[in-house]
């Protein structure tokens, strides 16, 4: 039994690589459905029949405990699957209520109602599934009120970071943000709502200016998962190492995973 960690591709190996530094004993299943990314780009039954598929792959290879790594998973298909699907002795969690718990300064599980909070104007930057989805508008309501969020589609950003195009992301991303500029001039928060950003995070930055606080998930999630984990002893598991699956050519899919975190990862077939 392992901690399992799930995302449609390469990108939820931030959430991942966090997790371990935070807890580099915890033993891990990174499952990447790699056969099947971009998530970004599809509808959200897709996105809902694709996660429920790979976090029963995840179950059945021992992870009680899932984590979505992926926003676009967690935005489209994670309240759907809790609300009916989940059974009672498993636990699937996203990544947006650790950066909106941290962005309205709650406590883990703080479910108190809305309340004003010290920011008022987020930029969400995100695919454009997760802000058609716009479940991080709604999970914010249910804990701040007062607070209002632009979102922008960074089309092209993911895909630019895949190719390792790292000129075109950061184009992409400078380009976006001014986009978001013209529709929010002076936002005093803003969050990076894919798991491929915080790879972009010094851009993101330099671009929004040194006065506009970024939110990353990856060190949120992990410190977020430490904190289940204190709580809930059970969920670590008994397993010896991480293990990396994955829906794709594991051969390809290991090649740039270690292009992609800068230290070598090895996938076998999920
Ligand atoms: N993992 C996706 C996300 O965080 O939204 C990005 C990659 C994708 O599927 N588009």
């Amino acid at each position: 039994m392992a901690v399992g960690i799930f995302d449609s591709g390469l990108g939820g190996l931030t959430v991942m690589d966090a997790v371990a530094k935070r807890m580099p004993d915890l033993p891990i299943v990174y499952f990447g459905d790699n056969a099947n990314a971009p998530y970004g780009v599809r509808d959200a039954d897709d996105v809902y029949n694709l996660t429920t598929k790979a976090v029963e792959r995840m179950w059945d290879a021992g992870c009680d405990l899932v984590i979505l790594a992926c926003n676009t998973a967690s935005a489209a298909a994670l309240r759907r699957m809790q609300e009916s699907w989940i059974p009672p002795n498993k636990r699937v969690l996203g990544v947006f209520v650790p950066l909106i718990e941290s962005l309205t300064e709650r406590k883990w599980g703080d479910n108190s109602p809305p309340r004003e909070v010290e920011v008022h104007h987020v930029a969400l930057f995100a695919t454009p599934a997760t802000v058609a989805s716009r479940a991080f508008q709604r999970e914010l309501a249910f804990r701040a009120i007062g607070v209002d969020v632009e979102a922008q589609a960074c089309g092209g950003v993911v895909d630019a970071i895949e190719d390792g195009d790292m000129i075109l992301a950061e184009a992409l991303v400078r380009s976006h943000v001014d986009a978001l500029k013209r529709k929010m001039p002076h936002p005093e928060a803003a969050v990076l709502g894919c798991t491929h950003y915080p790879l972009m995070q010094d851009v993101f930055q330099d671009a929004l200016g040194a006065e506009v606080k970024v939110y990353s998930q990856a060190n949120l999630v992990a410190e977020s998962l430490a904190d289940y984990l204190k709580r809930h002893p059970k969920m670590i598991g008994t397993g010896e190492e991480t293990v990396f699956l994955t829906t794709g050519d594991p051969q390809k899919v290991s090649d740039r995973a270690t292009q992609f975190l800068r230290h070598k990862i090895t996938f076998q077939a999920a």
